[in-house]
């Protein structure tokens, strides 16, 4: 099953088979197991009406749906009988965006929908659909007319659309998927599966995002299939000109997302499904996991050793062993006697608890979540009116229907027990929902769905979704002016508004770190923003080397959290001897460094709809060069990284895209545009940052906000160019930026050969603690001779390592550097 993963090609066609062939092995993948079935196609186009920006066609019985979303988004939906499904969404909270300005052509052999960006065309003789831009060029096109196959056991319809699939087009997106980020040749499937220490190429897994681009020749769409029964892509797997996605049931109903740019397809998918919430400052820290730390001695041990080794740290987790007999909403009161006095006394330490609840409830007359779950007919119930019961950590559970709103109100209402104790932020984990044995509940169980009912068919992937959204809507009532954390296993498209995601049960080796490299790449670009790896790997022993190369790639993870199973050893920072500590320590150290450019990159993400971590085929899609690069990211816009992903590697190439770059640990030079030989010893990962940057760099705390900040570090690196960079800064815990009450800063860099100047421009309401600025001027081609800042003329001196660095009022307009 190992792969040599660093053998990155395009997969060959014997590849491909293997690909199906482990897929029959390892996965129950009923896409082989489907039985023979008759399916219908669209017919000629018989007719068509409007109604406002939804254009309905038709072939006589079937009908397609038509609707102008935005200037570059189009949806559209398939009704085999003429009928359309009630119009919900969980991943989209309204598809009624502004819709500028559309209109309508017919010819004698088409239809035209048409957006100042887009043109939707629907053939009249065959009823193809496909998509142009403004110009013309064709960015996407049905193979086949739409199709389906009558359910006789469930109703409803297998639903199926079959595109072309151009030679060299290459395929982006869908979640979690531990395999290469191009996802042609393959086929996958969406079902939200426990998928304890899963392998390369394993599918499915925890997630069902089912979302993906296509890039062909530098121009990129986007396809989101917006449908949360069990659905399958094939990207030119089983036919080479051919892309498909379907589905075992609810309508065939997709977003075509407008390019060119892949970062504008992302920008617009976050538009339709919403961003990550502005996280609290400390969740971007480091956190310490374990399953599981117990009893509070142990907690605090583990808290004192941090501090007392000076590893920064802002969060320690509490797994299952905490709870009394795996119950949710209760305490092992012989581990934890006094649970508020602990997280009060970690507090104070500047540690924030977050505790992990699951799904299952279980079956006890003499707890209360039970008796009032039961009372209030919570729980799910099997087709016949039985209830749903599995067998899960507690024993024998039950489980709430959190498609079901009042429920999602009880269930957020239930945490006011740990709120009031203190705990800052909640784990939500088996909610695919995982039961031992059986796997998932059984097809017959039925859901709510907020009132457009369904079986577990429909519900199954957006339940854990439902879960921590209860989860999170709860927390930010009982918080009231705090945000909450949370975290989630499971999830269907739209969950990052509700929650950050890991990916579940890793394992400590090498292969591991680099799929966890593909996998966080892959969910940033999936609309999946916060996302991180069990740093160490969940199950298994990494040894010191492997346990640093990921804490190096942790800081560049956009969630970084060491975790580990019960039975390994110990795995803290400081578990693999002094040197590796010390190793650990630095690096963890760095993210902690960078925290303001961090928090910058998550507000343009919450903003704007940015992703966090962006493969560098999306920062530079227009080369074809660039399809086999997956080692070397972008965090955010700045920050180039390649972390090392092999055991005993001394150097590595990295390709920098083109522009000018820097080694962040020696401030040199480097032309983009083409690879670089870097060294890597264990206490170095390339890390280059892009000129005519501002860096924003706060001094090493042991956590956020430990210390107020003087003067704040901004690096400024030099370019013949003009540059922007943008610094975000607020209260870091509360929504007072809904208020304005935050500051954005817009810093321009403009370089000459013998001049530098920086300019600052600044928008809210906030006020920052510090009064100056500490530049540092990184990469000058040229020895200062003035430095004007504002109207004053002010002397400056290189410091022994021939470094600048003035200190200027944080409310400057302008400074100029000259030779
Ligand atoms: O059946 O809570 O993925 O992170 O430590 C295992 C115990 C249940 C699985 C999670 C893992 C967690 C563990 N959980």
């Amino acid at each position: 099953m190992a792969k040599d993963l660093t053998k990155q090609q395009l997969p060959d066609k014997n590849e491909v088979v293997q690909v199906l062939e482990e897929g029959i092995h390892h996965v129950n993948n009923p896409v082989l197991d489907l039985p023979e079935i008759v399916k219908n196609y669209l017919g000629p186009v018989a007719g068509y009406y409007q109604e406002n920006n939804n254009f309905y066609f038709n072939d006589g019985s079937a009908s397609v749906e038509v609707k102008v979303v935005s200037d570059e988004i189009i949806r559209v939906r398939l009704a085999p009988k003429g009928q359309f499904l009630e119009d919900f969404s969980y991943a989209v909270p309204t598809s009624d965006q502004h819709v500028a300005v559309y209109n309508f052509e017919e010819d004698e052999h088409v239809y035209r929908v048409k957006t100042n960006t887009v043109t939707c065309i629907i053939n009249k003789a065959d009823f193809l659909v496909s998509f142009t831009d403004r110009e013309g060029k064709e960015y996407n096109k049905d193979y086949a007319p739409m199709h389906w196959e009558e359910n006789p056991d469930f109703g409803g319809y297998y639903v199926y659309c079959t595109k072309h699939a151009l030679s060299n087009e290459a395929f982006f997106g869908l979640g979690d998927k531990p395999t290469h980020l191009n996802l042609r040749g393959r086929r996958f499937v969406n079902w939200n599966s426990d998928t304890y220490s899963f392998q390369f190429h394993q599918d499915p897994l925890y997630r069902s995002i089912p979302f993906y681009m296509g890039l062909h020749e530098g121009n990129a769409y986007g396809i989101f299939f917006d449908n949360t029964f069990k659905t399958y892509f094939d990207f030119a797997a089983e036919a080479h000109d051919q892309t498909s996605f379907w589905s075992e049931g609810g309508e065939l109903q997709y977003y075509y997302i407008h390019g060119p740019h892949m970062m504008d397809v992302v920008k617009r998918y976050h538009s339709l499904t919403g961003t990550h919430y502005l996280p609290p400052l400390w969740a971007l820290g480091f956190h310490q996991c374990r399953w599981s730390y117990y009893p509070e001695s142990k907690v605090k041990d583990l808290a004192r050793n941090f501090r007392e080794r000076k590893i920064p740290c802002d969060a320690i987790y509490l797994d299952i062993d905490y709870m009394d007999g795996y119950r949710c909403f209760t305490w092992n009161k012989r581990y934890f006697p006094d649970p508020k006095k602990m997280i009060k006394e970690l507090a104070d330490d500047g540690f924030q608890t977050v505790v992990i609840i699951d799904p299952g409830i279980k079956v006890d007359e003499n707890y209360w979540v039970f008796r009032e779950g039961k009372k209030n007919r919570y729980f799910c119930r099997r087709g016949d009116d039985y209830f749903m019961e599995g067998y899960v950590w507690p024993g024998r559970c039950q489980f709430p229907d959190f498609t079901n709103a009042e429920v999602r109100e009880w269930w957020g209402g239930l945490f006011k027990g740990l709120v009031e104790a203190g705990v800052a932020g909640v784990w939500n984990d088996m909610n695919e929902p995982a039961v031992f044995g059986r796997g998932t509940f059984p097809h017959d169980v039925r859901h709510n769905y907020d009132g457009y009912r369904g079986s577990h068919r429909k519900a199954h992937n957006v339940y854990g979704m439902q879960m921590v959204r209860a989860t999170y809507e709860g927390l930010k009532n009982l918080f009231q002016k705090k945000r909450p954390f949370t975290i989630t296993r499971a999830a269907y498209a739209g969950t990052q508004r509700y929650a950050s995601v890991w990916t579940g049960d890793n394992v400590a080796t090498w292969e591991h770190l680099r799929l966890g490299a593909l996998q966080l790449q892959r969910l940033s670009t999936s609309g999946m923003p916060f996302c991180g790896t069990d740093i160490g790997g969940f199950s298994g022993e990494p040894d010191a080397e492997l346990f640093t190369r990921w804490i190096q790639f942790g800081v560049f993870s956009p969630f970084m959290r060491a975790h580990s199973a019960g039975d390994t050893a110990e795995r803290e920072p400081w578990s693999f001897g002094e040197a590796h500590e010390r190793l650990n320590r630095k690096f963890i150290e760095l993210r902690y460094k960078l925290l303001p450019y961090i928090y910058s990159v998550f507000w343009e993400h919450t903003k704007y709809g940015f992703p966090i971590l962006r493969p560098i085929t999306m920062v530079e899609q227009q080369l074809e060069s660039n399809l086999i690069r997956e080692e070397e990211f972008c965090f955010g816009d700045k920050i180039l990284v390649s972390p090392v992903l092999n055991p005993g590697q001394q150097n590595k190439t990295v390709y920098l895209p083109v522009g000018e770059w820097y080694d962040y640990w020696d401030d040199r030079r480097l032309d983009g545009g083409r690879e670089h030989k870097v060294d890597t010893p264990i206490e170095k990962m390339p890390i280059f940052i892009k000129g005519g940057t501002v860096l924003p760099e706060y001094p090493v705390m042991q956590y956020v906000n430990e210390k107020k900040i003087d003067s704040l570090t901004l690096k400024v690196y030099y370019t013949p160019r003009e540059v922007n960079s943008f610094m975000y800064e607020d209260h870091g815990d509360t929504f007072a930026y809904e208020q304005q009450i935050y500051l954005e800063k817009k810093f321009v860099v403009k370089g000459t050969s013998d001049t530098l100047e920086i300019s600052q421009s600044v928008e809210g309401l906030y006020s920052e603690k510090y009064d100056t600025y500490d530049l540092h001027l990184v990469g000058l081609p040229f020895a200062v001779q003035a430095v004007k800042v504002d109207d004053t003329t002010v002397s400056v001196k290189a410091d022994d390592e021939g470094r600048y660095v003035i200190k200027v009022p944080k409310d400057f307009k302008t400074v100029q550097v000259r030779s």
